[in-house]
């Protein structure tokens, strides 16, 4: 009869060392299991007198009443146990400050340009785009630029290979103007690239051309369109060009294009009406159609439109001037 009281002594103990209801079942087996110390004790009853066996056997039932007791205390106590570590190790902090999400903001030449291409759509412009990487025929040749002339030389243009980084937008629109019937009217802008590097000079640099050919557009419409253009960029009415004569080989006659500021002059750009031989050179029939072409620079407009002074810190990534042009 000690023998058995002691086992709960002995369940106690042993159900306490458990920390996992795993381990708790495998101590439960040593006691209540089918080959466990109760259940044995219940067998051995048959081999006890008689009289006895009602007080012994109620005996054993207590004391297993009472071994399950402690089974389901400890199981209450890993369960809880394991709850309360998982909600400690799973506690947030609703005090913290939160994690700052910066929304970020476009480069001022990004601006420049979705303001241009959002204005020359909407007088009927396409916006057409191509090859940063060009070859010599779209663009030198197509636009009548002769073999010796100086923009070909390795010093001026970058070259891979018989492959050249265009040095302007235009053969996007020789491309497109072969690949297109007229009437035409469209604007290239992107990045172009020129062997030149220092203060007022960038390698890489962006250009906007635009292009407008039907039976009879003419350089009065050419100037009209520039000029509106140009008093809608800049928020000014008053603001008004004149034409300089020029020379390019696509364009004939050709002109610079200068806009009244503070006063003064400033060159924005250059024009003109587009070379017969470069209608020829893309199939367009030059004795039913005609037009006219022009190229802005985009540094430039951004820095007259935002009053940046300096050139560089379009291209030096510094977060301290791109800040401030975030909306
Ligand atoms: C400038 C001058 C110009 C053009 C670009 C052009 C394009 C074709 C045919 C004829 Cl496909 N012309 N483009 C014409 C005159 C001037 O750019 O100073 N750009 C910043």
């Amino acid at each position: 009869m000690d023998q058995l009281k002691d086992l709960i002594n002995q369940a106690k103990s042993e159900f306490s060392q458990c920390q996992s209801l795993p381990d708790l079942d495998h101590a439960k087996a040593k006691f209540i299991g089918k080959s466990g110390a109760i259940t044995e004790a219940m067998r051995s009853l048959s081999s006890i007198p008689k009289e006895e066996k009602p007080k012994v056997g109620a005996e054993i039932n207590s004391i297993k009443q009472e071994i399950e007791a402690l089974l389901a205390a400890r199981r209450n106590a890993i369960q809880s146990q394991a709850m309360q570590s998982q909600l400690e190790s799973e506690l947030i902090d609703v005090t913290l400050p939160g994690n700052k999400q910066s929304a970020g903001s476009l480069h001022p030449i990004s601006l420049t340009l979705q303001r241009v291409e959002m204005l020359f759509r909407s007088i009927g412009f396409d916006v057409a785009t191509g090859p940063e990487i060009e070859d010599d025929y779209h663009n030198f040749t197509a636009l009548n630029i002769p073999e010796s002339h100086p923009a070909r030389a390795m010093h001026d243009t970058f070259y891979i290979g018989k492959h050249v980084l265009r040095t302007h937008t235009s053969p996007v629109q020789v491309r497109y103007m072969k690949a297109h019937q007229p009437p035409l009217k469209i604007i290239s802008p992107g990045r172009v690239y020129r062997v030149d590097s220092d203060a007022t000079h960038s390698p890489m640099f962006h250009q906007v051309e635009g292009l407008w050919i039907d039976e009879k557009a003419s350089f009065a419409n050419l100037k009209g369109l520039l000029q509106d253009f140009l008093q809608s960029f800049f928020e000014d009415e008053s603001l008004i060009i004149r034409f300089r004569p020029s020379f390019f080989p696509f364009t004939e006659p050709s002109a610079e294009i200068d806009m009244s500021w503070n006063d003064g002059w400033l060159e924005i750009g250059g024009c003109g009406m587009v070379h017969p031989e470069v209608l020829k050179q893309v199939e367009i029939d030059h004795d039913n159609f005609q037009g006219f072409a022009f190229g802005l620079g985009v540094e430039r407009l951004a820095m007259l439109k935002f009053g940046i002074n300096d050139l560089r810190p379009f291209f030096n990534n510094d977060l301290r001037f791109l800040k401030q042009f975030s909306r």
